[in-house]
């Protein structure tokens, strides 16, 4: 049953037959657009799988509890807990986090593909000098992410103790910081007011956002110019961002997390399904990106996943029908093509976090913690390929 479910679900994943994919439900809520002075009123929309949820209080069920690495529910299926922290930096009068230089810390990790979207749009935008970071160490262990040591070397740029705390070890502190209450989880990107020491947002889809036109006064013509979302595409990345959310960023999680065969099955076929229409869709791109010769947040939002696709998701989350390497050669140029020509995205790419934090972290996946060697190299150069396309195309 299960064999034929599987064979029906890959043959369907690669026919050209693309036409019954999942399609999010979005949610849109309206910010006005004075304050980026664009005059578009849904400038800052938000996608978003339910309502901005309330901060409760009082919770009944700590996250200590529930233990850091059970995610999936009593079916199977991994279920991604929806971002708690959702308040915009705005330059309305009197916005309670107004655009300012040097107020604002992210927080992040270079493995964590939420977070690698807004250090891409950080750097895209030109924001190094009006928005700091830190990088936890790649390891997430019981108490979730924890801060690098000062005797520890661990590569990419940030990856040091907590700046603005002295003495915390863990990123859940500056939650509780908060408030000392919170039992959600502790996730990155973290975006952190150190002004008025509190979280602005947890959601990574808003945060970047936030940085593609709040901070547009501060900055030079030539980043100024860099739009991101531009409003005659706007409707058509919200709708790739809502299958590519669900069936590929999400999706290689639902995958890799499920504890029930089904629910693995399930994932997996739906994210090849959808992985060759991307590919389908970038080959009739003019290119170099998704929408042709601009560089938008549909590209920033798949990149994250796909450069975490061959030396992670194929072996650790199972995510093994093909590889993006041999199997897919439109997505295997577009992604070569911004690592190795945008700095954006190649500089903030730091693999040794990538495949250690997966490999050594999730402990039900992984018992022994060994991370695998291959496959190497982590990303092909631009004009390299695995041997039996080369031998297919000489
Ligand atoms: N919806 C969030 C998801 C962020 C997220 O799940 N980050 C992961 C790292 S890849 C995390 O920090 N997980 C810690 C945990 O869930 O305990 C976003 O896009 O910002």
């Amino acid at each position: 049953m299960l064999k034929q479910k599987l064979s029906a679900a890959v043959l369907r994943a690669t026919s050209e037959n693309i036409n019954h994919l999942p399609v999010l439900h979005v949610n849109i809520s309206q910010f006005s657009a004075r304050l980026f002075g664009r005059g578009l009123a849904s400038f800052n929309r938000r996608i978003t799988t339910n309502p901005i949820p309330v901060q409760p209080s009082t919770r009944t069920m700590s996250q200590d509890k529930k233990g850091i690495l059970d995610w999936a529910d009593k079916s199977g299926s991994f279920k991604r807990q929806e971002s708690q922290f959702r308040h915009s930096i705005s330059n309305e009068p009197n916005a309670r986090f107004p655009a300012e230089k040097g107020r604002y810390h992210l927080y992040v990790s270079y493995a964590c593909p939420w977070a690698h979207r807004a250090l891409i749009v950080r750097k895209l935008k030109g924001l190094e000098d009006l928005i700091t970071f830190t990088s936890v160490h790649w390891h997430m262990g019981d108490k979730g992410w924890r801060f690098v040591e000062s005797n520890e070397n661990v590569p990419g740029e940030n990856a040091t103790p907590d700046p603005l705390h002295d003495g915390y070890t863990h990123l859940r502190q500056i939650y509780f910081e908060n408030n000392k209450d919170y039992d959600g989880r502790f996730t990155v990107p973290t975006l952190y007011d150190k002004k008025q020491k509190c979280i602005v947002s947890n959601e990574s889809a808003d945060i970047i956002r936030m940085l593609y036109h709040s901070f547009d006064h501060l900055l030079p013509d030539k980043y100024k110019s860099i739009d991101l979302l531009p409003s005659d595409l706007e409707s058509k990345i919200d709708s790739v961002n809502s299958w590519v959310y669900n069936d590929i960023n999400n999706g290689v999680y639902k995958s890799g997390f499920a504890t029930s065969e089904d629910a693995y099955v399930d994932a997996v076929t739906t994210l090849f399904s959808s992985l060759d229409r991307v590919e389908k869709e970038i080959g009739s791109s003019a290119g170099p990106y998704y929408f042709g010769s601009r560089l938008t947040e549909a590209d920033i939002r798949l990149y994250t996943t796909i450069i975490r696709f061959d030396p992670v998701y194929v072996q650790h989350f199972k995510c093994n029908i093909r590889d993006i390497r041999s199997g897919y050669p439109n997505l295997h140029r577009w992604v070569r093509n911004l690592y190795w020509n945008n700095e954006a995205f190649r500089a903030t790419t730091q693999f040794e976090h990538i495949k250690k934090h997966y490999t050594k972290s999730h402990r039900q996946i992984n018992p022994h913690s060994i991370t695998p060697v291959g496959p190497q190299p982590d990303i092909f150069p631009l004009d390299e390929e695995v041997p039996a396309v080369k031998a297919a195309k000489s």
